[in-house]
């Protein structure tokens, strides 16, 4: 695995136009900022008659053009200024942002830093083996990240190629999306836990034809064959014509006359690696989304406005600073990785922490563990981790000093009141806020947190509560219709574009159209469900399509799980004693790592067509299937 080298790079972009200021970063230091203050917000300064956070918010939406021109001169560098902030239609699921505008989006994350603080940390890579964390500056990633645009650029890949990355979490991964930014392709991540099958999927979708992996992977102590996985994918991917294997352990591995050995094809090259002047809406990216049933569908985000979205969102709803370490610990194959570990932080120079084991590894302390020794301000993680982790006691959390902590995220699925409570009380000791962050593949960052909002608002549990700025959020009810009052639930819309939308579906407008902007024609459909309260708090309920209809109530699965989890005492139940009657019990769901529940496996089990249970690959546990499976036979021979 390439390690830092300590050497100087010699190039820093020369379209480094704007930067936040010393001192505009210096009043904005934990403690002094102030709603009623551009401290807060320095674009604030230039709308007027705006204080206050919800005078923000509304603003947002109701000028957002003017706001999002704003951010994005003041925290973007331009190579080319944009002309026209937006244009945009719901109804035509037409969405463009910036256009006209040029940059770079690794000039932004790397070579602008370079710039100003050279030596600042960029990446914290926490290796499986505990204890053994290695960092990266500024200047080693940008310098890394040029070597391998060279490469890829000599073997050909170019503007508009997709380039596939079957990878761990580890800096070489990061620098491989960055290199494919610099030079202009997109690149396609696939999560190193998939099946040869379902890789193979995503790359003839995508029609790379260059791969990057690794020889072999480790996580939890085990070792996988990536590499093995990528030979079996690519015998039925004609398109593939070229394979960089990257070593992360000593195992030398099978080479064919397509692969190349990473490290040292790298070692070739120059550290100078011109950017390429992308526009706004080029494609950055293609990330694929399960889904729970049907094809996978990968999901298009373009340049600025994705890069934008997130760099504000990681700023704004953690509260990220300066100098401060953030340590989200989802994979790189997910969008959380994309957004929360790679390119909001480096957008911001922040210091970004690489997670590559598991919570339990090599045992339950794990996280907070790394929380003491790299001392990590923001962390962020998902509720399957978290339940997880309550089962094991508080003495694993107790045992290390969490001081460092200011803000708790979570992520993925709803966060039941125990686990937040747990969240709160034991790991963040009651004095750190957690932000239950609601968002998707589709929404690029996050769309509704309880952050950033008054230094002394209320934060409710297990709630996502406040729209993102810039977010305006709808519901509607069974028959379309608007719903205009506090105290209601509906389908989660949102009526208003923003920059980190996702821009089609690759290869599949049609499959975008129809999902998102037609069921409720003029908006964007999340397919959630959600309630909104008296005060006007958004409360995720789930998937639309995991609800239950009782008597005509539509009970998502949040609500189940919290009521019979939680409340079981409580006359809620009566509620569900029609669901009850014919519900198989069961300890755990079959969830993917990510806390998703696999719901075409619950239907295949339902079904009794055990032969077609697909691609069970990402799954947490496979043993829960099994439990599922024996379950449902005792229920049929009742
Ligand atoms: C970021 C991410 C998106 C789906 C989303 C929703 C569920 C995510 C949530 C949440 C309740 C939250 N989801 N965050 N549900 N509360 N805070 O997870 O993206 O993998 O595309 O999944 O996850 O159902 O629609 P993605």
């Amino acid at each position: 695995m390439w390690l830092p080298c300590r050497c100087t790079t010699k190039y820093v972009a020369a379209s480094i136009r704007r930067g936040v200021s010393a001192s505009s970063l210096h009043a904005l230091r934990r403690g002094r900022s102030s709603w009623n203050s551009a401290a807060f917000m320095p674009e604030s300064a230039g709308f007027e008659g705006v204080s206050g956070r919800d005078a923000l918010h509304d603003y947002s939406v109701s000028h957002s053009e003017n706001f999002w021109a704003a951010v994005a001169r003041q925290r973007l560098n331009w190579i080319r200024p944009f002309e026209a902030v937006q244009d945009c239609d719901l109804s035509q699921g037409r969405i463009k942002w910036f256009e006209g505008g040029k940059l770079n989006v690794s000039v932004n994350c790397l070579d602008r830093h370079v710039h100003t603080c050279p030596e600042r940390v960029a990446l914290i890579w926490e290796r499986d083996e505990r204890g053994s964390e290695v960092r990266y500056t500024y200047r080693e990633l940008l310098e890394m990240t040029c070597r391998l645009g060279n490469l890829l650029r000599r073997h050909g890949v170019k503007k508009g190629d997709c380039v596939t990355i079957y990878m761990p979490t580890c800096p070489l991964a990061v620098a491989s999306m960055l290199a494919c930014a610099r030079i202009g392709a997109a690149h396609n991540v696939v999560f190193a836990g998939f099946s040869s099958e379902a890789l193979a999927e995503r790359i003839r979708d995508a029609q790379s034809s260059t791969v990057i992996t690794v020889n072999q992977g480790v996580r939890g102590g085990k070792i996988t064959e990536l590499k093995r996985t990528v030979d079996a994918a690519v015998q039925s991917c004609p398109t593939v014509r070229q394979v960089f294997v990257a070593m992360r352990t000593e195992k030398r591995v099978e080479v064919t006359d397509r692969d190349f050995a990473l490290e040292e094809e790298m070692l070739k090259e120059d550290v100078v690696c011109e950017p390429a002047a992308m526009d706004s809406e080029d494609v950055l990216f293609l990330l694929y989304t399960s889904g729970s049933t049907g094809k996978p569908k990968g999901l298009v985000h373009t340049q600025a406005g994705y890069l934008l979205y997130a760099a504000l969102t990681h700023r704004y709803v953690f509260g990220y600073h300066d100098g401060d370490v953030f340590g989200c610990v989802a994979d790189i194959g997910w969008i959380t990785g994309h957004s929360y570990t790679v390119y909001g932080p480096l957008a911001n120079g922040g210091t970004t922490v690489l997670f590559e084991s598991t919570p339990v590894y090599p045992d339950p302390g794990r996280y907070w563990d790394m929380v003491e020794r790299l001392r990590i301000n923001q962390f962020y993680g998902a509720p399957t981790a978290i339940r997880l982790l309550i089962r094991y006691g508080d003495q694993w959390v107790k045992k290390y000093d969490r001081s460092s902590l200011t803000t708790l995220g979570s992520v993925g699925e709803p966060i039941n009141t125990e686990a937040w409570e747990w969240y709160n009380r034991v790991v963040g000791e009651g004095r750190c806020p957690v932000v239950d962050t609601w968002w998707q593949t589709e929404t690029g960052g996050i769309c509704i947190a309880p952050k950033p909002s008054e230094p002394d608002a209320e934060i409710v549990p297990g709630m996502a509560m406040r729209p993102f700025f810039g977010i305006k959020p709808a519901l509607m009810d069974t028959e379309g219709k608007l719903l205009t009052s506090n105290n209601a639930s509906g389908a989660l819309c949102m009526a208003q574009p923003w920059p980190g939308m996702a821009r089609t579906i690759h290869n599949n407008h049609q499959r975008f159209l129809e999902t998102y902007f037609q069921p409720y024609p003029g908006y964007f459909f999340t397919g959630d469900g959600a309630y909104r309260s008296q005060e006007g708090y958004y409360q995720i309920t789930g998937r639309l399509d995991d609800v239950i209809n009782v008597s005509g109530h539509r009970i998502g699965t949040a609500e189940i799980e919290d009521v019979v989890v939680i409340r079981s005492d409580e006359a809620h139940l009566s509620d569900f004693i029609l669901i009850i009657s014919v519900t198989q019990f069961a300890k755990r769901l079959p969830k993917t790592r990510s806390g998703k529940i696999m719901r075409r496996v619950l239907r295949k089990v339902v079904d009794c067509d055990l032969d077609s249970l697909g691609d069970l690959s990402t799954l947490d546990d496979p043993a829960a299937v099994q439990e599922i499976i024996e379950g449902h036979e005792k229920l049929l021979s009742k």
